[in-house]
């Protein structure tokens, strides 16, 4: 369940995305289809506080302890002016402390699925690592919105950024992420921020009027050592493909002229047209526009599903950047 528009309703980011999805991959003959193999959480922590993951598998039980079922879900958090520095005991407590909204939401399969979600992350970049042109990590939940130490927006570890650190541990020297969901990758941006070995560039509803607000305006450049390193293209409602794309071509240039080992792309194909909760105007015939303009950087590339809620659009809007990267 989510809390939308002031109620509680069956979230948007559901199971069936992933069978849609998997189903359209096997339909176009993409593949093969791998399974992932289970991996420790040492990738994880790698870009994550060892805390805030070490909680994530500890929530469920935390609230069953309660004597509760449903949905757990934050509801207090420390915002300005009030203590970040004490970590609290209570279940509810330690929800808002590691979260930034109340959009990271468990059920008892919860951290099953988060685990998941990093195994496919990480078995997919081995594949590129073991020398595959591209592959596309299946990933539900997804990640995006995860920070160092806050889940939020449906996300909770962070896939992609953990592909990408475990890239540069793997002896890449440069790794650029592309985040074309329609949301701003917050937890993406600062996590990487003050960082010139990782790239960051996003396209996304302008922060001023979309969520998640707060971050993901177009002079956040970067900081310190990475300054420079980070570019944002807010867009505004109604972006159509003339508008989004003169952005993302900008935005391929910047990964051109960064010329990383490897591309990651956040993947999100909520700036669908029919997309239930965003607001910009692309079309199926867009996609696979992308996949090619992507192909064209000619980079080893991962791709790791992020968001898109048009149900029954999701799989051929997904696979159609993937065959649109197969035909480049
Ligand atoms: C919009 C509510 C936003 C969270 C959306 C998270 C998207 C992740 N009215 N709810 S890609
Ligand atoms: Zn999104």
């Amino acid at each position: 369940m989510e809390l939308i528009s002031g109620a509680i309703m069956p979230g948007f980011e559901k199971p069936a995305r992933a069978e849609i999805i998997k189903a359209r991959v096997e339909s176009e003959k993409l593949g093969p289809i791998l399974p992932s193999a289970e991996h420790d959480l040492g990738a994880a922590k790698r870009v994550h506080a060892e805390d805030f993951i070490d909680f994530l598998p500890a929530v469920w039980p935390m609230w069953a302890a309660e004597g509760r079922s449903g949905t757990a879900m934050p509801f207090s958090w420390p915002t300005r002016g009030l203590r970040d520095d004490v970590r609290p005991r209570h279940i509810d407590g330690l929800l808002g402390f590691y979260s930034f909204d109340a959009g990271a939401n468990f059920v008892a399969g919860t951290w099953s699925a988060i685990k998941s979600s990093y195994d496919v992350a990480l078995s997919a970049a081995e594949l590129v690592k073991a020398g595959e042109r591209a592959a596309f990590a299946l990933c539900r939940p997804p990640g995006h919105h995860a920070g160092r130490a806050f889940m939020g927006g449906y996300c909770f570890i962070n896939n992609a950024a953990v592909a990408a650190q475990w890239f540069r541990d793997q002896g890449a020297a440069k790794v650029a992420l592309l985040d074309i969901d329609y949301h701003h990758g917050n937890g993406t941006q600062q996590i990487f921020y003050e960082r010139s070995d990782v790239l960051v560039v996003n396209l996304h509803g302008d922060p001023m009027v979309e969520y998640p607000f707060f971050l993901g305006h177009a002079d956040e450049n970067g900081a310190g050592e990475g300054e420079g390193f980070n570019h944002n293209y807010p867009l505004p409602f109604g972006t159509a493909w003339e508008g989004w794309s003169e952005a993302f071509e900008d935005g391929c240039a910047k990964v051109a002229a960064y010329a990383p080992d490897v591309l990651l792309v956040s993947l999100g194909v909520d700036t669908f047209e029919k997309d239930p909760i965003s607001q910009f105007k692309l079309v199926s015939g867009d996609y696979p526009k992308i996949g090619r303009r992507i192909a064209k950087l000619g980079l080893p590339t991962l791709f790791v599903m992020e968001g898109g809620y048009a149900v029954d659009e999701v799989g051929v809007n997904a696979v159609g950047v993937l065959t649109g990267f197969e035909e480049g």
